[in-house]
């Protein structure tokens, strides 16, 4: 059984001393500036999470955390994998993930056997992941061929959020999609973790209001995850860190 490595062991330290974490997102296709990420950093985020669905090699996350690194930036940096494309030796960790509302085989399973020797050769921390999909979805929805959760039917969140726990994942990933235009509701994350109380819960997806942020970590999210709003509007970005952090 695979167990927790030490970026996983540092993210349960701080939920279980009663943190919320804030999982700051960069897309290397359109990457957030050093400078943002060095002041996210500074204001508290627990880790960025670097990954892409489209128009991405492992050359261009390492190019970008190289530079990161070298410009002083110091935060754990976990691969958000859009493919196998996006395998990088340069990260710390990586979310294992198999997109349990798939449709197709490969988000299921394909993938993950094509990378897990990869991962493992170089040595990648992998913290397995079972990624869930409501609403709208976004580009990861389509191009994972999700059938994604119904916003009126959310309480099937919890049946999978069970199925992932009793699978042995790690982490449990409610998105609704980078940049959707309903964010990630709060119930489905109230499913999520009073289904499954182990796994670290991770919500994100179209959050762009600090209320909204901390109505999630109510509901019981231990982690939110912001791309989008960082990268249009970095300073409301900041503030919702704040409302994530100060709790
Ligand atoms: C996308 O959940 C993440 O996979 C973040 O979404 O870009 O909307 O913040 P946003």
């Amino acid at each position: 059984m695979a167990r927790p490595g030490r970026v996983e062991r540092e993210l349960r330290r701080k939920i279980e001393s009663g943190e919320k974490l804030f999982l700051l997102l960069s897309d290397p296709e359109k990457p957030l500036s050093l400078e943002i990420v060095a002041r996210f950093e500074e204001a508290g985020a627990d880790a960025l999470l670097v990954g892409g669905s489209l128009n991405i090699t492992p050359y261009d996350i390492d190019e970008y955390i190289g530079k990161l690194r070298s410009g002083g930036v110091r935060l754990p940096t976990i691969l958000f994998p859009g493919g196998v494309n996006n395998v990088a030796r340069s990260a710390d960790a990586i979310l294992f993930m198999s997109l349990l509302n798939s449709l197709d085989p490969y988000w299921l399973i394909g993938a993950q056997v094509s990378a897990a020797l990869l991962v493992k050769r170089l040595g990648l921390e992998a913290i397995p992941t079972a990624y869930i999909i409501v609403g709208h979805g976004g580009a990861a929805g389509h191009v994972g061929r999700a059938q994604p959760i119904p916003l009126d039917n959310i309480y099937v969140v919890s049946s999978y959020a069970a199925a992932a726990e009793l699978l042995g994942f790690h982490a449990i990933y409610v998105e609704a999609g980078s940049g959707s235009p309903r964010p990630v509701p709060p119930e489905a994350v109230r499913y999520a973790r009073t289904a499954a109380e182990e796994p670290i819960l991770i919500a994100g997806g179209g959050v762009r209001e600090p209320e909204h942020a901390r109505r999630l970590v109510e509901a019981g999210a231990d982690a939110i995850v912001v791309g989008t709003l960082a990268e249009k509007q970095p300073e409301k970005a900041l503030k919702l860190l704040s409302y994530v952090k100060r709790r």
